[in-house]
């Protein structure tokens, strides 16, 4: 049998809507060097806004709302899947830093997106995220 288990990747927005955060990973060194959307495993129970809003604390320092869901769902190693919700920082956040596993940020307005060499399965949910944001 094959369970899925969802990974929440968080497509950040800055307070204008106009930028988008990438974080680069440090860890594991396979993935080491590529950008992604920050994020991490659903834990059983747990809701995919409240993992999101749990993994960007741990991994960036902050009190972010979730937004929307980004339509579809892109394969990962089996069993995991990535989807996407837009979120916010709530007022009074602190600004994000690279706590785990990342060690570079950066925000991305729309002409610069494709500047960063974003890993492979996140290609497809960037592109969509875009299509919505
Ligand atoms: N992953 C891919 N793209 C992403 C995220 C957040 C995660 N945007 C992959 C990398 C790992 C797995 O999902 O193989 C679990 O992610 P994490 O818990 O190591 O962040
Ligand atoms: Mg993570």
């Amino acid at each position: 049998m094959s369970e899925r288990i969802v990974v929440v990747g968080a497509a950040l927005l800055d307070a204008d809507g106009g930028r988008l955060l990438a974080a680069r990973r440090s860890a594991p060194p396979e993935l080491a060097g590529r950008w992604e959307l920050p994020g991490g495993k659903v834990e059983p129970g747990e809701t995919s806004e409240a993992a999101l809003v749990r993994e960007l604390r741990e991994e960036l320092g902050v009190d972010a709302e979730p937004g929307e869901p980004v339509p579809g769902e892109w394969p990962l190693r089996p069993p995991y899947v990535l989807r996407v919700w837009t979120a916010r920082l709530r007022p009074g956040s602190d600004a994000p830093r690279p706590l785990q596993d990342h060690d570079a940020l950066r925000w991305l307005t729309p002409a610069e997106v494709w500047d960063v060499d974003w890993l492979d399965q996140d290609v497809p949910a960037v592109r969509a995220t875009l299509a919505r944001t």
